[in-house]
């Protein structure tokens, strides 16, 4: 009796420790790496010609082990507003964060803050961009506003300090040095590594430096555009052979056998370097510099150069991103943490690498409103997973906080937890099937419009307004590249007033008032022009 008493006693412990596991399964630990303005088109796995000649062999490796997102969309296409969705699972015009510049109310429920509440160590690494500091994390460095890519200030503690090396590297290695201090218990942790790369001006690591100067990109065909019944495309200023500014993006020099940069307005990013880095970020332009001056090259010819330039000083950034995201991948794996922890990549939203000719973002079209998204959680997802429903950014603290078991928070949230595309527990005809997007800052940077419009599997239809007032309808599966805005086009009135409907329908679910479409005044915009010219 008193064996089967122990034997009884031996077995329950044993399912006890059972429980345990699978509670601790329950709460996995999660890794949010973010880059800065990081193209689709600009990681392999992705499969686009440009990632393809300049791989990304380690960011591959998380689609390898688990999932790549071919329809990821942020909800504003610009840094700090992605960023305060991400962090509370709301639209701008819920969270008050709308546009660059804005002030974040820390105050509101945040996804790291709830990760808190619920006993998961939280910590943030990078770029923050939201003025005032994190709330919410147990540990936090964040660069200075937008960060420079040589010896950039951080604040931590309330205090700044300018840290000399490459922003990639430290901020790889304070995520690194995080995890490899903190308790070693079993309390789940939560951690936003958030790079400054590849943002402008585009400075790769010295080691990077020539990394890509024998590789010829493929410029996109849409490189010298004409915007037919494209109002606001043919408005912007970020055309890569128009806007660029040759000295600080280009890295032009005045003139042959002279280092001193051509038109360089912002000049910190360069003086900030040691004597040593400028030697040797000189030594390694030298060569292509003067071989530019030589060829004298005008018109076309120096557009196509000026793309050249700025896809391998762009790949050159993410090299140091790439490299980052594999000695986290590593540490996991030796430390026995890869099965139990999920690594999320992804990007604030994603970036124009020469398409319609331009760069920077801000556009509804598929290039800066879609983002990279892959996640590895092995055992979970299955490897080389392909998903094509559409999620958001939107959507990143719902999914966390149910993957942490703490969905019971996500209920403010406008975001919708995308875990069963992840597990296999969800079909994709199942998800949402109507993405929503709104852009606000105008006049600005750029000069791109204020926009809004909604996105199903096959079309799109955008509504620029603020000094236009200008109606864009694609037919996504015949035209992915948006060339032919069918508005006015017969054949497509039905599908017109469909969208007009979804668009009336979501924005009654947003809860988006007659506030978001504010126009910019008449004395903005003029000192706008001035301003930003
Ligand atoms: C800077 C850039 C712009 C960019 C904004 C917003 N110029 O002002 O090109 O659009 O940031 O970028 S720079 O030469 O100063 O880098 S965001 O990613 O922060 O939204
Ligand atoms: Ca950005």
């Amino acid at each position: 009796m008193k064996y089967l008493v122990f034997s009884f006693l031996v077995v329950w412990l044993a399912s006890c420790a059972d429980m345990e596991k699978i509670k601790e399964k329950k709460r996995p630990n999660i890794i949010f790496i973010m880059a800065d303005d990081h193209a689709m088109q600009a990681i392999s796995a992705y499969g686009h010609p440009i990632g393809k000649i300049a791989p990304t062999p380690n960011i591959d490796r998380i689609a390898e082990n688990g999932a790549l997102f071919k329809h990821s969309y942020v909800t504003n296409s610009i840094c700090g507003p992605s960023r305060a969705v991400i962090l509370t699972g709301k639209h701008s015009h819920m969270n008050g964060f709308r546009q660059n510049g804005d002030h974040f109310d820390g105050s509101q429920p945040t996804l790291p803050k709830m990760m808190q509440q619920a006993g998961y160590k939280t910590a943030l690494f990078g770029k923050w961009h939201l003025h005032g500091y994190p709330e919410g994390f147990d540990d936090w460095k964040i660069i200075v506003d937008q960060g420079n890519y040589y010896n950039p200030d951080f604040i931590q503690k309330g205090d700044t300090t300018r840290i000399e090396g490459y922003a990639t590297d430290i901020i790889t290695n304070d995520a690194l040095h995080w995890l490899k201090n903190r308790e070693q218990d079993t309390t789940p942790f939560f951690m936003m590594v958030q790079h400054k790369a590849p943002h402008r001006n585009w400075m790769p690591a010295l080691r990077h430096a020539n990394k890509n100067d024998s590789v010829h990109f493929p410029l996109p065909h849409t490189y010298f555009p004409t915007f037919e019944d494209q109002l606001a495309g043919a408005a912007q200023w970020q055309t890569i052979y128009k806007d660029m500014y040759e000295g600080h993006d280009l890295k032009m020099t005045q003139e042959y056998g002279n280092a001193s940069l051509a038109h360089n307005p912002w000049p910190t990013d360069f003086d900030r370097m040691t004597l040593s880095q400028r030697e040797a970020w000189d030594a390694a332009y030298r060569s292509k510099n003067n071989a530019f001056h030589t060829a004298n090259l005008h018109g076309e010819a120096l557009a196509r150069w000026k793309g050249q330039r700025y896809l391998q000083d762009y790949m050159g950034t993410i090299a140091a991103v790439d490299e980052g995201v594999g000695q986290l991948l590593d540490y996991l794996k030796e430390n026995k943490l890869e099965e139990n922890t999920i690594v999320v990549y992804t990007s604030d939203q994603g970036f124009y690498l020469g398409e319609k000719g331009w760069f920077d973002k801000r556009f509804m079209y598929e290039e800066s409103f879609g983002t990279p998204l892959l996640i590895q959680y092995p055992g979970t997802i299955k490897g080389n997973t392909t998903i094509n429903a559409m999620v958001q950014n939107l959507d990143f603290a719902p999914t966390f906080l149910d993957f942490a078991g703490i969905s019971k928070y996500a209920s403010e949230m406008q975001g919708e937890s995308f875990r069963g595309l992840l597990d296999g527990s969800l079909n994709e005809n199942d998800f949402r099937q109507v993405v929503y997007y709104h852009y606000y800052d105008y006049p600005a940077f750029h000069m791109v419009k204020k926009h809004y419009g909604v996105r199903t599997q096959k079309y799109k239809l955008i509504h620029f307004f603020d000094d236009i007032d200008a109606w864009e309808l694609y037919d996504l599966e015949n035209d992915p590249k948006e060339l032919h805005n069918l508005i006015n086009d017969f054949n497509y009135r039905y599908v017109r007033a469909m969208m007009h409907k979804k668009l009336d329908s979501v924005q009654k679910v947003y809860k988006v008032t007659d506030r978001e479409f504010e126009k910019a005044s008449q004395e903005q915009i003029e000192e706008a022009y001035k301003q930003f010219k």
